[in-house]
């Protein structure tokens, strides 16, 4: 029991960099923000080597520090394992964890390839039975503006949908010396800027609308081919050594696709937009109003109503600080806004829920695997050449 007289949950994390960080921080603040059922106990803290996961748990909040996440199968004081590593190490970590009876957060996108996706899905599928709980982090859903957005095209608001136009713009590689980091190796991260962040425009295309793609046709490029070894590097800087080595992913992935439910949607993931540094917007046009959304703006929420008088229509801002609005109840008064880290705290508060009233969380690994297929057909496409590639709903 916490001070608070409620449960705890023991919690662990695998990796501390950009996202662990981003996750310890929800960790640490959720239970101070909402009324969640439980609290979290952070734990334990896993990283390669020992003094750099014990110097990240201390300054993130973490109880002890780990070299070795497998420790945590057999650890009986933690329920929940988080997983901030890169992509070639999820499936084993969620395999195994979801396997000794852990509820499993997992980074997204959920894996490197399908088959292990497939491999992961099946693994949660099972731990279902036993009431073991798992959820894959495509942390953008929970954005105010992004759940309102949700709720708004649910609600009618937008009429039937024939439009998706989706970018993910950012700039952090442009500099061909920016070292040859994880993200940029086709092995620990399974593409670049397609899985890394088009995986998110993927996700919301889909959460936004409701609807599935169903096909895709796409063009991917690699404009840097070479880039210097990385001497030192964490998050989304480093420094490079002298020697060079390949770049073995794209640097940006142009796609388009159709939507199960009759609309067509276009989306553009770079990491070449000099300038743009997290801009991920999303513009959906349906039959009687559109809406607008940009990250980097990500308090705001444009909507065009089409059923006004002609005389009077026009794109309208709605700040989303309201405490009718999602999530924004447990925060500021009208107009303080909130930034990237709520979203992962929003997150996390949505999977202890869900542990904790026995329900599948959202997105599960299912919808994971779903958007594995997605980035599976981009790839193929592209090197194939081919004109069009479609996406199995199943
Ligand atoms: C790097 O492009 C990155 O950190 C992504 O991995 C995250 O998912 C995104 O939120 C911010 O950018």
């Amino acid at each position: 029991m916490s001070l608070a007289g409620k449960k705890t949950l023991g919690v662990a994390m695998v990796g501390y960099a950009f996202m662990g960080a981003a996750h310890s921080q929800a960790w640490r603040t959720v239970h101070r923000a909402f009324d969640v059922p439980v609290v979290p106990e952070m734990k334990v803290l896993y990283g390669r080597t020992r003094d750099a996961a014990e110097a990240a748990a201390g300054k993130l909040g973490w109880a002890q520090a780990g070299t070795d996440w497998r420790e945590v199968l057999g650890r009986d004081d933690v329920d929940i394992v988080d997983i901030c590593t890169p992509g070639d190490t999820h499936a084993e970590i969620a395999i195994a964890a979801l396997a000794a009876g852990k509820h499993v957060l997992c980074e997204k996108p959920l894996a490197n390839t399908v088959q292990e996706a497939e491999e992961m899905v099946a693994a949660a599928r099972a731990a279902r039975e036993r009431g073991v709980r798992a959820m894959v982090g495509f942390n953008y859903r929970r954005t105010p503006a992004l759940a309102l957005a949700r709720d708004m095209i649910a609600a009618g608001r937008l009429g039937r949908i024939a439009h998706v136009r989706a970018q993910y713009l950012q700039d952090w590689i442009v500099d061909p010396e920016f070292p040859l980091v994880w993200r940029l190796r086709k092995e620990s991260a399974g593409s670049g800027a397609l899985g890394d962040i088009g995986a998110h425009i993927i996700d919301l295309t889909q959460f936004v609308t409701g609807q599935r793609l169903t096909g895709v046709s796409a063009l991917t490029e690699t404009f840097v081919k070479e880039r210097p070894l990385p001497s030192a590097a964490t998050g989304l800087s480093g420094t490079g050594s002298t020697e060079k080595g390949a770049v073995t992913v794209d640097d940006a992935a142009l796609f388009f696709g159709r939507l199960d439910g009759g609309g067509l949607a276009s989306f553009e993931a770079t990491r070449f937009a000099t300038g743009r540094k997290n801009a991920m917007r999303i513009e959906v046009n349906g039959s009687t109003g559109s809406l607008a959304f940009d990250f980097e703006f990500m308090n705001e929420l444009h909507f065009y109503d089409g059923t006004e008088p002609a005389a009077e229509a026009g794109f309208r801002r709605i700040l989303v600080t309201e405490p009718d609005h999602p999530y924004i109840g447990a925060w500021w008064p009208p107009g303080h806004g909130l930034g990237y880290e709520h979203t992962f705290t929003h997150e996390i508060r949505d999977f202890l829920l869900a542990v904790e009233s026995g329900t599948d969380p959202a997105p599960s690994f299912e919808d994971g695997l779903g958007i594995q297929r997605v980035l599976a057909a981009v790839q193929d496409s592209a090197e194939s050449r081919s004109l069009w590639v479609d996406i199995p709903l199943t």
